[in-house]
């Protein structure tokens, strides 16, 4: 396992969705020792604590929930990930879905910077596809792979640099997709393993094309992980729970295979909710998969195999 100089950044975004709760997230984190348990499998770990959002002057939305908080927030971490980025890799402790609105379009100018093409692996029971002007609940956690891939209606935020190209970006875990973003889907490139795929074939072959489409540009990949790609049994601290998610076992192997890949360059866990968790099962289940991703394994493949 190569050691990696890991960038814990707290960023307790509240404001994507009319919920509360996600701003205890960096801390559940911290409690359910994801620094500690990243040093223990050898990495160099520096925990730079939690942000807070830029102030703006915009007014309250009537539609939009928290729109100027929201836009403070992908400002600030906008700027957050770009630093971070060139010193390691940054895992962004959420915080709300909404955060990616900054950390994504924020590493994809890190990205240009070094003239390598950003992918984007999204793990979520949603595609998070709306824009400002299709969301019927307004609530900007279901809007970020819009806005970083470029798409319009997004005037009140940050102009995007660099736009993650829809070729780009894989979304696997999906089942709850409103018709909006169905249709918004239909008109790009992105990849898309819903339940229905990971049912039929496994979690193992769309990953693993995407993957090698990853290693054939070269490029950097950021992978952003929803707590309710997983199935609400294993991980109920989350406020938008779909039933039929990822088991323990495909999400680990999805990690293993990421690890294995050593092309992630940065992570977001999001929208862990430790108020609806059950004895802090949720936020210790997010640590061991981030450990997965990072290296923990039980043998070097392959085992030896018996008779
Ligand atoms: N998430 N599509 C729904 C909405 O309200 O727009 C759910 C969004 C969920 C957001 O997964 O981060
Ligand atoms: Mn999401
Ligand atoms: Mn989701
Ligand atoms: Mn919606």
């Amino acid at each position: 396992m190569i050691p990696q100089n890991i960038l814990l950044i707290g960023a307790p975004v509240d404001s994507g969705k009319d919920r509360k709760g996600c701003i205890m997230g960096p801390d559940a984190y911290r409690t359910a020792l994801l620094s500690e348990t990243l040093v223990e499998l050898g990495h160099n770990v520096s925990d730079l604590g939690n942000l807070a959002p830029e102030e703006t002057d915009l007014p309250e939305h009537d539609h939009l929930v928290a729109l100027p908080q929201t836009v403070g927030w992908t400002r600030t971490l906008q700027k957050a990930a770009k630093d971070a980025a060139p010193k390691g890799l940054p895992i962004f402790l959420g915080g709300d879905h909404s955060l990616a609105l900054g950390t994504v379009t924020g590493i994809a100018d890190h990205a240009a910077s070094v003239g390598r093409p950003l992918f984007v692996l999204w793990l979520d029971a949603h595609s998070d596809f709306h824009t400002p002007e299709t969301t019927t609940s307004g609530n900007l956690h279901g809007t970020p792979t819009a806005y970083l891939s470029g798409q319009k209606g997004f005037d009140d935020f940050p102009p995007v640099a660099n736009p993650v190209p829809t070729e780009n970006i894989c979304m696997i875990g999906l089942r709850s997709v409103d018709p909006a973003e169905h249709a918004a889907l239909a008109e790009t490139y992105v990849e898309i393993a819903d339940m229905r795929a990971i049912d039929e074939g496994g979690i193992r072959a769309p990953l693993a094309e995407f993957l090698t489409k990853v290693e054939a540009a070269n490029g950097l990949l950021h992978v952003s992980l929803d707590v309710d790609f997983l199935d609400p049994d294993i991980a109920p601290a989350v406020g938008t729970t779909v039933p039929g998610g990822a088991t323990l076992r495909e999400a680990h192997l999805a990690m293993e295979m990421l690890h294995d890949s050593a092309r992630v360059t940065s992570l977001d866990l999001v929208e862990l909710n430790p108020f609806m968790d059950e004895r802090g099962k949720t936020a210790s289940l997010m640590v061991d998969l981030t450990a997965s991703l990072m290296g923990r394994r039980v043998f070097d493949r392959p085992t030896r195999s018996f008779g």
